[in-house]
């Protein structure tokens, strides 16, 4: 049963022994942080801060953070059942005849029902302020000592295309300001920043709508950082996820919709041309992120839930939370990713690897330069087009297993035959880049080489011992008295 909002999502933490409530005050200025980042590193609970300072509405964090929160989110045992109702779907071809054609009827009874319903109200519009309202009122954190205020980490931006009409849903990080207006940090090759491109573009008028939702249902809530193709509705993910459909409901004062479940709506605008100073932050990458230009977004109205929720996160050095939520999106596009890319058996992005630095990706090689055949389609593939360094290795290495690959691919690579690097887009976190957005790549082939790519020398076995040797010794093993 797809859970309604943020609350029964808390209810089953709490069930699973998954959460645990603080009672007393706590700072959200760095104290939330450390208690954050140190509840992830050494495996514990999500946290619910009953009386955060300065303000009388709870704090949840880490509820995604570890395998099991994710598997409570999407409701399932393993993610795997994700890719696998995925390719399930990808699989789906019109079958002959008219019995197949009736046995295929639940299934596409089952893809009617993703799509967003809009509903005239909800627990959103429980209180609406469009007077009385102040971003102080909500306990948004400072996460990290040089960060340059308080930011809400876990929204959900909500903005439409001005030439299509399709709504997006993104993830972006939002500095406050002051009481009304926050940054706007969409990076320059996501969504909200290409529909604020085009709006800007068309020049017919000089305000964005947007609107921000906090907290919703678990599923709804990471359909915002899913790297979806463009136009895309998240809501409709989101509804895929929970096999129930997102319920939509309309702003007050923008024309856009947001989840009626979610426990803080911010509506508001972005001016289209005017821009601020935004971070630095305590990035995801470990390190700073450097203070940059971005828009600004200007509230015009705040609804919320009765005794509202605030949802958030902390990134920092890794693991942190978004490394259980990428992990799992790293498991549910496999089979998308499969779909162009059949050779692929198997990838991994490390926690140490930030997503963007390090994939590694498993093939079955059928013919010479294959390994940079798929270097190039990763680097031409929606956002794994930041992806700093490639390295490909044969299928029977086991890339889950980040020591096996080191071993193997840095034996099996000549660096100046196997090392290539190309130019292109990187991720706006890349501090070492020579330009913002604009840098070069590495991509190691460390597949076996071939005589059709030049490699005429044998080619040695990996060691293993023979199973005949390693029977007698299992039994002499405890005949010596080994354990
Ligand atoms: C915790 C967290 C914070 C994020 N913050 C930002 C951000 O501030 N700016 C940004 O462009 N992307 C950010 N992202 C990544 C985007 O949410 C992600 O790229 C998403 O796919 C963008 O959606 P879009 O393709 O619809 O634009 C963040 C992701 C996570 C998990
Ligand atoms: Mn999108």
């Amino acid at each position: 049963m797809a859970y309604t909002d943020l609350r029964e999502f808390v209810d089953a933490l709490e069930k699973h022994k998954e959460l645990k409530r603080v009672p007393f005050e706590v700072d959200p200025v760095l104290e939330i942080t450390e208690f954050a980042d140190r509840s992830v590193k050494s495996g514990g609970p999500a946290l619910l801060f009953e009386k955060p300072k300065g303000s009388t509405i709870p704090v949840l964090i880490n509820a995604f953070a570890s395998e099991r929160r994710m598997q409570i989110a999407l409701e399932v045992d393993s993610v795997d059942d994700v890719a696998r109702r995925i390719s399930e779907f990808l699989e789906m071809r019109m079958p002959e005849g008219l019995l197949g054609k009736l046995k295929m009827l639940p299934k596409l009874a089952e893809m009617g029902a993703f799509f967003p319903k809009i509903v005239s109200s909800g627990p959103c519009k429980d209180v609406i302020r469009r007077e009385d309202f102040s971003l102080d009122y909500f306990p948004i954190l400072k996460c990290w000592p040089e960060d340059g205020g308080r930011f809400v980490t876990l929204p959900m931006v909500f903005s439409k295309n001005p030439d299509t009409g399709k709504r997006n849903c993104g993830c972006y990080r939002l500095q406050v300001f002051d009481e009304r207006t926050t940054g706007m940090h969409w990076q320059t090759h996501k969504q909200g920043a290409e529909h604020y491109r085009r709006m800007r573009a068309r020049g017919e008028t000089k305000r964005m709508d947007v609107a921000v939702a906090i907290g919703a249902d678990p599923a709804t809530m990471y359909s915002a950082i899913l790297p979806l193709p463009p136009d895309l509705d998240e809501m409709m993910i989101a509804g895929f996820l929970r096999q129930k459909p997102v319920e939509m409901v309309k702003c007050e004062t923008v024309d856009i919709e947001v989840p009626a479940q979610a426990e803080i709506v911010l509506e508001g605008h972005v001016e289209l041309g005017e821009l601020r100073r935004e971070g630095p932050f305590g990035d995801h990458t470990g390190f700073y992120s450097l203070e940059d230009d971005y828009p600004v977004f200007h509230v015009t109205c705040v609804t919320h839930r009765k005794n509202p929720i605030y949802a958030t996160t902390i990134v920092g050095p890794p693991p942190m939370e978004d490394f259980y939520m990428g992990k799992a999106i790293e498991r549910i596009f496999l089979p998308l990713m499969r779909l162009q890319l059949p050779e692929v058996r198997d990838i991994a992005m490390p926690a140490e690897g930030i997503f963007h630095n390090l994939i590694l990706v498993a093939i079955r090689k059928s013919y010479p330069g294959h390994a940079r055949k798929v270097m190039h389609a990763i680097w031409g593939l929606g956002q794994a087009m930041f992806s700093k360094c490639i390295v490909v290795v044969d299928e029977d290495v086991d890339v889950q297993n980040t020591s096996e690959v080191a071993w193997k691919a840095l034996n099996n690579i000549d660096p100046e035959r196997d090392i290539q690097f190309v130019m292109g887009p990187v991720d706006s976190l890349d501090h070492a880049s020579r330009l913002a957005n604009y840098g070069s790549k590495m991509g190691v082939d460390a597949t076996r080489k071939w005589p059709e790519e030049g490699f005429t020398r044998p080619w040695p076995g990996v060691i293993k011992m023979s199973e005949e040797v390693r029977r007698r010794v299992d039994e002499m093993w405890k005949r010596a008295g080994l354990k």
